[in-house]
C-alpha cells in the first residue's frame, strides 16, 4: 500500500488578506497533514493563491493598481502568514507562475485534442464575487442576487469555449454513489447529488472579454475560465503535463479539504475533468463549515470581520496553538461554526487549566516528592488507577479513528478529556496528604507514576493539534519524541527513573488588553 499522503487547501483569492475563514481551512488541513505525518506517511500538502479573474480586476481597479501587483502583494501576504503561524505546507503555488501556466495550457490541449472543448456562445447569469455561472433557476430562486453575497448578479452574453461537462456528469454521479467517502460529510454528498440529478450543463471555461488570466492555447484571444485555472493547481503544482511529474506520480490522487460554498466546483468540474484527462480522480473531497462572528455573517461594516490584524494579535498574547485549538474545537469539522470573544476565552482556559494545570502540578509534585525521577508504579491497582490506564490505553485508538474519520474536534478534546482525569484523579487521590505518611510510599509513586503518564499521553496524542506547546510540555517531561510514530508514542511508557526536566507554565495567564 502507497504510503503516500497529498493534502490540499483550496488555493485562496488575492483580492484580500486572508481571514478567519482562510486560516481555519489551512489550520485544519495542516491538522490533519501533521496527524498522517506523524503516522509515518509521505506527506506533501499543498496551498497556494488563485490570482486571475474578473474580481481581481474590478477590485485592482477600484484600489487604482494593476491585477498582477495586487495579487503579488497579496500573495505574499498568504505566503508569509503560512509561515508565521506554524503551517507545514510543502509547496505554495500561485496561478500566475509559468510552471502552472504552462501546466494549464497542456491541461486545456489535452482535452481539445479529446473533443471536449467547442466553441459556442454563452447567455446567462454570472456571479462575479464567486466566479460562478448561475442556472436560470438557480438565479431565480434567489431573486437575481449571489446566493453568498446577495450582490446582483451579472448579465453575460458572448463566443465562449464550452468543456463537455454533461458528457462526464453521469460517470461523476455514478463515482459518488460507489464511494461514500467521496464527498465528506454525507449531508454535503447529498446536496451534490440532488444538485447533478436536477440536471447538468456543458461549462463555459473562457472568457474572450477578460484579459486577466491564462490564454487558451488553441486560440489566445481568449482566456481560460478562472475555476478551470484554479482546480488544475492540485495537480500543475506537483508538476502534471511538465517534463518532470515526478511529484505527480508519486502524490496523485490526494484529499481536498474546502468551504462549503465550493462543493460544486470541486465535486463536479474537477472530476470531470480529470476524467476527460484520463486521470485518477481525487481520494476525497471534505467540505468544512462556514465561521460567522458573534452570531452574525462577518461583515466589515458590521465591525465583526476576524480579520488578520485580529488573529495575529490574538496569537501574540495567547500563542498559535491556543488558537488552533480554538478553532478546531469550536464545532464538528464540517459544520458551521461561530467566533466570539467569550469562547474563545473559555477555550484558552480549558487549555490553561486543565492541561497546563494537569502538567505543572504533575512535574513539581514529582520534582518535591521524587526528586523529578518518574516513580515506579506498583502491580497492584485500585480501581481509580485502572480507570485512569484504561482511559490513557484507549487514547491512541480513539485519537487515531478521530482523525480518519474528519472528526477533528473529537481529536482535539479527547487528550484534554484525559488531562481532566488526570486532574480528577490526582484531587481524588491526594499525593500532598500521602506524602506526609511514610507508609504509603508506594501508593504515592503509583499515583504520580501514573499521573505522569497520562499527562505526557495527552500530550504526545496532541501534537498535530498543538505543536509548539504539545511538545513544549513533552520538554518538560524530557521526553525525546523526535523520529517517533503516533502509534510508538502512544505505546510509549515513561520508565521508572526516568529524569523530568522544569516544569514552567505551558499557558501563562494573558492580561486583558487595554484596547
Ligand atoms: O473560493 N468560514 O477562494 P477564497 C469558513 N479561489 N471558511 C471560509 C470562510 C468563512 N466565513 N470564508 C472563506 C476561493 N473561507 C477560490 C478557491 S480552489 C481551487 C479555488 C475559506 O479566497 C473556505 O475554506 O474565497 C473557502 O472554501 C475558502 O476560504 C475560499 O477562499
Amino acid at each position: 500500500m502507497s504510503n503516500t499522503y497529498y493534502i490540499t487547501t483550496p488555493i485562496y483569492y488575492t483580492n484580500g488578506e486572508p481571514h478567519l475563514g482562510h486560516v481555519y481551512c489551512t489550520v485544519c488541513t495542516d491538522v490533519l497533514a501533521r496527524f498522517h505525518r506523524l503516522c509515518g506517511e509521505d506527506v506533501h500538502m499543498l496551498t497556494g493563491t488563485d490570482e486571475h479573474g474578473i474580481k481581481m480586476v474590478k477590485t485592482a481597479a477600484a484600489l487604482n493598481t494593476e491585477p498582477a501587483a495586487l495579487a503579488h502583494k497579496n500573495a505574499m501576504v498568504f505566503r508569509d502568514v503560512w509561515k508565521e503561524m506554524g503551517i507545514i505546507n510543502d509547496d505554495f503555488i500561485r496561478t500566475t507562475e509559468p510552471r502552472h501556466k504552462l501546466s494549464v495550457q497542456e491541461i486545456i490541449r489535452r482535452m481539445v485534442a479529446r473533443d471536449d472543448i467547442y466553441l459556442s456562445s454563452y447567455e446567462g447569469w454570472y456571479d462575479e464575487g464567486q466566479e460562478e455561472f448561475v442556472t436560470e433557476t438557480e438565479a431565480k430562486v434567489n431573486e437575481y442576487k449571489s446566493a453568498i453575497s446577495g450582490r446582483p448578479l451579472l448579465r453575460y452574453k458572448e463566443q465562449s469555449y464550452f468543456f463537455r461537462l454533461s458528457k462526464y456528469v453521469p460517470q461523476v454521479l455514478k463515482h459518488i454513489e460507489n464511494h461514500p467517502d467521496f464527498v465528506q460529510p454525507e449531508s454535503r454528498r447529498n446536496e451534490v447529488m440532488s444538485k447533478i440529478k436536477a440536471g447538468v450543463d456543458d461549462l463555459s471555461i473562457s472568457r474572450a472579454t477578460l484579459k486577466w488570466g491564462i490564454p487558451l492555447p488553441n486560440d489566445p484571444e481568449h482566456v481560460v475560465y478562472v475555476w478551470i485555472d484554479a482546480l488544475s493547481n492540485y495537480i500543475t503544482a506537483l508538476g502534471f503535463g511538465s517534463m518532470d511529474e515526478t511529484l505527480y506520480r508519486k502524490y496523485w490522487p490526494g484529499v481536498h479539504v474546502i468551504g462549503k460554498e465550493i462543493l460544486w466546483f470541486h465535486c463536479v468540474y474537477w472530476p470531470a475533468m480529470l476524467l476527460s484527462l484520463g486521470e485518477p480522480l481525487p481520494k476525497g473531497i471534505f467540505a468544512h463549515g462556514w465561521w460567522t462572528s458573534e452570531g452574525k455573517k462577518m461583515s466589515k461594516s458590521m465591525g465583526n470581520f476576524v480579520d488578520l490584524e485580529r488573529l495575529r494579535a490574538i496569537a501574540k498574547a495567547y500563542s498559535n496553538d491556543a488558537l488552533r485549538y480554538y478553532m478546531v474545537r469550536a464545532g464538528n469539522f464540517g459544520s458551521d461554526l461561530d467566533w466570539t470573544e467569550i469562547d474563545f476565552i473559555k477555550s484558552f482556559n480549558e487549555l490553561a487549566n486543565v492541561l497546563g494545570n494537569g502538567l505543572n502540578r504533575t512535574i513539581k509534585m514529582i520534582g518535591k516528592y521524587r526528586d523529578g525521577k518518574v516513580p515506579l508504579v506498583q502491580a497492584e491497582l485500585e480501581p481509580i488507577d485502572r480507570a485512569l490506564v484504561e482511559k490513557m490505553d484507549a487514547l491512541g485508538d480513539a485519537v487515531r479513528a478521530a482523525y480518519l474519520r474528519y472528526d477533528l474536534q473529537a481529536a482535539a478534546t479527547l487528550p484534554l478529556e484525559l488531562a481532566r482525569q488526570t486532574n480528577g484523579y490526582i484531587e481524588s487521590t491526594e499525593p500532598f496528604k500521602l506524602a506526609k505518611d511514610p507508609a504509603k510510599a508506594q501508593r504515592l509513586s503509583t499515583v504520580l507514576g501514573l499521573a505522569a503518564e497520562a499527562i505526557a499521553k495527552a500530550l504526545m496524542a496532541l501534537i498535530p493539534v498543538l505543536p509548539e506547546k504539545a511538545i513544549e510540555g513533552l520538554k518538560q517531561f524530557n521526553i525525546d519524541f523526535a523520529g517517533k510514530s503516533f502509534d510508538e508514542l502512544m505505546n510509549a511508557k515513561l520508565p521508572a527513573g526516568h529524569q523530568l526536566g522544569d516544569g514552567k507554565p505551558l499557558f501563562p495567564k494573558v492580561e486583558p488588553s487595554k484596547d
